[in-house]
Parts: structure tokens; C-alpha cells; sequence
């Protein structure tokens, strides 16, 4: 099959040296023999699962950590060997298909796994016990329920426990309460199980840069600064080493012309020229994840901020610029230009969320182009 052939300039250029940097740069930080265990959920934060999980191998990852079944299904297909791990929770309807692909799922529920006995497995079935300790998503809640999971997976026969693993609320906030809570019960809960599994993890980027490394434990989880962003505001401080963005949003003038003073932009006419001014038409919109909420937001054109006026349109949106310039005049809404920087957290900011929303929303239209 040949490469697909893009006409829009609208792109996602993905820079896989970056994400291999990231996790270099990690792996220095790192207790030694820890394993590094890539997340690459929601099709690796919206960069792109495949690529994203190639990169991280490469780099020295080790473990690939999706969310859905679905997910696991997709980079199986294109990836043989490495371990898979479903985060989430998998319908018990999936275990052949994981038992017999090397996926790993993650278990909480001794229903659960009274279910999945009752399915014929021809290979052993990886676990990982998801422990809640105080996120309040998935997980085992108590000790006597984890001793029964214990039972039930030991009574089943056909199954493993691979993994034992919990998810932190707070790692990545000032207050240490909570997280201090999280990891004294972790450590109760660990005690409960009779054969230490293969792989203990409960770090997650937040918890891998700023906490005690005492909590690496066998495994980490690296998410969102394997994309070369901060897990918040306050870990950006204390950074151990620089991060470097991985993503950059990009594409080209398609229209440019001169609107006399008077004139408006745009659904609604909400923007009217004050002096005779230069519009540029930009393709891209609301349908490719540039949410409405973004008009007033900059974009780069030669080196120079241009805001977005008027509303966005699905598929288009206007700016002005700062002088004619002529179509196909290279424009960046995320990344850099001549020392100029247009973060995915000036955005998060914009939006009133956090990085990790901005590559999500970012939707299938607009494509990842690799560079390596
Ligand atoms: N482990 C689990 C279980 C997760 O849910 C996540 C991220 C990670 C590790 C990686 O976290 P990091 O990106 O901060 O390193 N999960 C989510 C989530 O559910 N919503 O936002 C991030």
C-alpha cells in the first residue's frame, strides 16, 4: 500500500525524537531495572498509537498500557511481540482473544473472574489486581475482597497474577495528604497477596518526577510527559529534566483578502473590521478540534501572533494578519515559529482544561504526519 496522499495543509506533525528524548531523559531518572511502561491510551493521547508505542520501544520502553480492549486489539495488529496491558475494565467475552495474544488485563471483581474461568483458555490468562486506594474509579476496595480475588484467580487455574498495581488522585498537586494515604494502604493491601506478582506499578508520570522513588517499584507508568508535557502547573516547577512537546498543529493560508472598515467575519457577523484590514482563511475548524471557544486564540504566521477572529467555523476559520500575505503562507496554531511558541497548555489555558484534553480533541481529519 502506498503512502495516502494529503491535500489539505491542515497536519499534526508528530516529532517521535521528541517522545524518544522524553524517555531517555527518563530512564536517567530512573531506579535501575525499572521498567518503563508507555501509555499509549486514546490512540497514544491523540498522537497516534502505533507510532507513539514503535517510538517508545525503541527508546527503551518496555510494556504498552491502553485503555479499551479495542485499543489493545488495534496495537496487537500491528505490533507481535511487546506486552500489552488493558487499563481499563474488559468484558470477560474478551479473554481468549487477550489470553491467547499476550494481552493482559486488569482485574477487581472475583465475579469477574468466575466468569472468565468458565471460557477455554489454551494459554495462561495475565492479570494485574487494580487496587483502589482512593481514586474512586476502578478497584479492589478492601482487604477481604482482595483475598478473595486472590482465591478466586489462584481457583481458576487458567490465570496469572502478573501485576498488582494502583492509580493516584493527587500525585501531581502540592498537598501530599491524600497521596500519602494512597500509598500507606497500597503497601496494607500488598501484604494480602501470597506470591509477590511479577510486576509492581503504581507511578504515574506526576509520581515518577516528583515523588519518592521508592514508589517506582518494578514498573512505571509514563504518560502525558512521554508527549513532552507537564502532568500540571505545579510539577512543571520541579521538573527533573526539560520536557519537549511532541506535537505540533499546523497548516497554510487558503484565502487572503483586504476588508474595509465596516465589514464583518464571519456566522453571526460578531467581527467587524475597525480599519481597512488583511483576513487570512485558515482550513481548519471546529470539526478538526478547533473549538469555538478557541476564537480570540493566536496562531503564528511568520514568526508573528494573528488572532482568530470572528467564529469558527466547522471546517474553517478566519485571522488577522498582520500584513498581506500571500496563500500558502505557512501557519502554526501549535508549536513554534522563529523563537515564538504557541504551547498546547496556551490552549488548555484558553479552553479552561488541561493539556491532556487538547491532542484528545484534536479529531481524525486532521492527520499525523512523523517526523523521526
Ligand atoms: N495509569 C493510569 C491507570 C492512567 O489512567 C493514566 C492516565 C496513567 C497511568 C498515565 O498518567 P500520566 O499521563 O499522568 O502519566 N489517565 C488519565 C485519565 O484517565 N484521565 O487523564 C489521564
Amino acid at each position: 500500500m502506498g503512502e495516502i496522499q494529503y491535500y489539505r495543509p491542515t497536519k499534526a506533525i508528530i516529532d517521535l525524537r521528541a517522545i524518544q528524548k522524553n524517555i531517555t531523559q527518563l530512564k536517567k531518572h530512573l531506579q535501575p531495572d525499572v521498567q518503563i511502561i508507555a501509555v499509549i491510551k486514546a490512540n497514544g493521547y491523540g498522537h497516534g498509537d502505533i507510532a507513539v508505542a514503535q517510538a517508545a520501544l525503541q527508546a527503551g520502553a518496555t510494556i504498552l498500557a491502553v485503555a479499551t480492549p479495542e485499543e489493545a486489539v488495534h496495537v496487537r495488529s500491528h505490533i507481535a511481540t511487546a506486552d500489552i496491558l488493558v487499563l481499563g475494565a474488559s468484558p470477560v467475552s474478551f479473554v481468549t482473544y487477550a489470553a491467547e495474544n499476550n494481552i493482559s488485563l486488569t482485574v477487581f471483581s472475583k465475579e469477574w473472574v468466575e466468569q472468565a474461568a468458565l471460557f477455554h483458555l489454551t494459554n495462561k490468562l495475565k492479570l494485574h489486581i487494580k487496587i483502589d486506594t482512593g481514586m474512586g474509579r476502578i478497584g479492589v476496595t478492601s482487604i477481604q475482597k482482595l483475598q478473595l480475588l486472590q482465591e478466586a484467580i489462584v481457583a481458576a487455574g487458567q490465570m496469572e497474577i502478573d501485576g498488582v498495581f494502583t492509580h493516584f488522585a493527587t500525585a501531581d498537586e502540592e498537598n501530599t495528604g491524600h497521596f500519602e494515604q494512597q500509598v500507606e494502604l497500597f503497601h496494607d493491601m500488598l501484604k494480602v497477596l501470597a506470591v509477590k506478582p511479577r510486576i509492581i506499578h503504581v507511578a504515574n508520570t506526576a509520581t515518577v518526577l516528583v515523588k519518592d522513588k521508592s514508589l517506582q517499584y518494578d514498573a512505571i507508568r509514563f504518560g502525558i510527559s512521554m508527549y513532552g508535557l507537564a502532568p500540571s502547573h505545579y510539577v512543571a516547577k520541579y521538573l527533573p529534566f526539560p520536557l519537549k512537546p511532541a506535537l505540533s498543529l499546523e497548516t497554510e493560508l487558503v484565502h487572503v483578502k483586504e476588508l474595509a472598515a465596516g465589514q464583518t467575519v464571519g456566522y453571526g457577523a460578531t467581527y467587524t473590521a475597525e480599519e481597512d484590514v488583511f483576513i487570512g482563511t485558515l482550513p481548519i475548524g471546529y470539526a478538526d478540534g478547533l473549538l469555538r471557544k478557541l476564537t480570540g486564540q493566536t496562531v503564528l504566521i511568520d514568526g508573528q501572533r494573528a488572532p482568530i477572529v470572528g467564529r469558527i467555523c466547522m471546517d474553517q476559520c478566519m485571522i488577522l494578519l498582520p500584513k498581506a500575505y500571500t496563500v500558502g503562507e505557512k501557519v502554526t496554531l501549535i508549536g513554534t515559529q522563529q523563537n515564538v511558541t504557541i504551547s498546547l497548555d496556551e490552549w488548555a489555558n484558553k479552553l479552561e482544561t488541561i493539556n491532556y484534553e487538547i491532542p484528545c480533541i484534536i479529531t481524525n481529519r486532521v492527520p499525523r504526519i512523523y517526523t523521526s
